[in-house]
């Protein structure tokens, strides 16, 4: 059985002082870990107090994005060891406002990648797609591609180490979530995709999330769905009391 991860992608939102004093709020209103497993993706500067303050207690502290070295002279940019050395978990590599905005491609998120696992972090690789290239059913499907070229340099014994999501980018930071019986067909291409190009073993045991407009209303109807295995929330994981009752809802 895969366990639920259900993690909150705060963006650009909040200061420090919001972020301790959220955890401040959820620390001793969370499920055990044995139940399902909780992180925040906050930003950098957030991250080091949430380590601190998330000591025993089941929230990872996420990375929203990181270099694709270790070191070196790339101004303004974070090295990977650094999270790793200040106790993060997991870092988000391409999500989709990172390709928009930032014009990441496969290959930059590709190294990401591979530099997140060898510091020993767990990478959650986003992967997305238009309504159009949903549509398409060419020979080879959009996020095959896509997901393909980002693990072009993961190994086999490194893969059982990710997380993938899928976040359509219609439903990304709109308020109106993907039709779960859409969202549940990206998920499941993901898997098969996995264990065509690795294993059934490995695509069995590996966590794909979902990522869209994920909100107290809908988490019940998107988790039910057997290929989700859990969400990645933007707009509505910002406040405590919401966060938690989308937590209650999948426990
Ligand atoms: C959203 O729901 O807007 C997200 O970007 C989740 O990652």
């Amino acid at each position: 059985m895969r366990k639920p991860f259900i993690a909150a992608n705060w963006k650009m939102h909040k200061t420090v002082e919001d972020a301790v004093k959220f955890v401040e709020e959820v620390q001793h209103r969370l499920p055990s870990e044995d139940v399902l497993t909780c992180g925040i993706a906050a930003h950098f500067l957030a991250l080091y107090p949430m380590v601190q303050k998330t000591k025993g207690i089941n929230l990872g502290v996420i990375a929203q994005n990181s270099y694709g070295e270790f070191s070196g002279p790339y101004t303004g940019e974070v090295s990977p060891r650094a999270l790793a050395a200040a106790g993060v978990q997991y870092v988000m590599c391409g999500h989709i406002e990172r390709r928009t905005l930032f014009h990441e491609d496969n290959t930059m998120v590709a190294k990401k990648v591979a530099a997140v696992l060898q510091c020993g972090m767990t990478p959650i690789i986003c992967t997305d797609e238009t309504m159009v290239q949903q549509e398409f059913n060419g020979e080879v499907h959009y996020v095959f591609a896509q997901l393909m070229d980002v693990l072009s340099e993961v190994s086999f014994d490194q893969v059982k180490n990710i997380i993938i999501s899928y976040e359509p980018s219609w439903a990304v930071g709109v308020g109106q979530h993907a039709n779960p019986t859409l969202a549940e067909e990206g998920c499941r291409l993901i898997r098969r995709s996995i264990a065509d190009t690795y294993s059934y073993e490995v695509a069995d045991k590996i966590r794909i999330l979902y990522g869209g407009s994920v909100n107290p209303e809908n988490i019940q109807l998107i988790m039910s769905k057997r290929d989700i295995d859990g969400v990645l929330i933007g707009r509505a994981s910002l406040d405590a009391d919401n966060f938690l009752t989308m937590v209650d809802r999948v426990a």
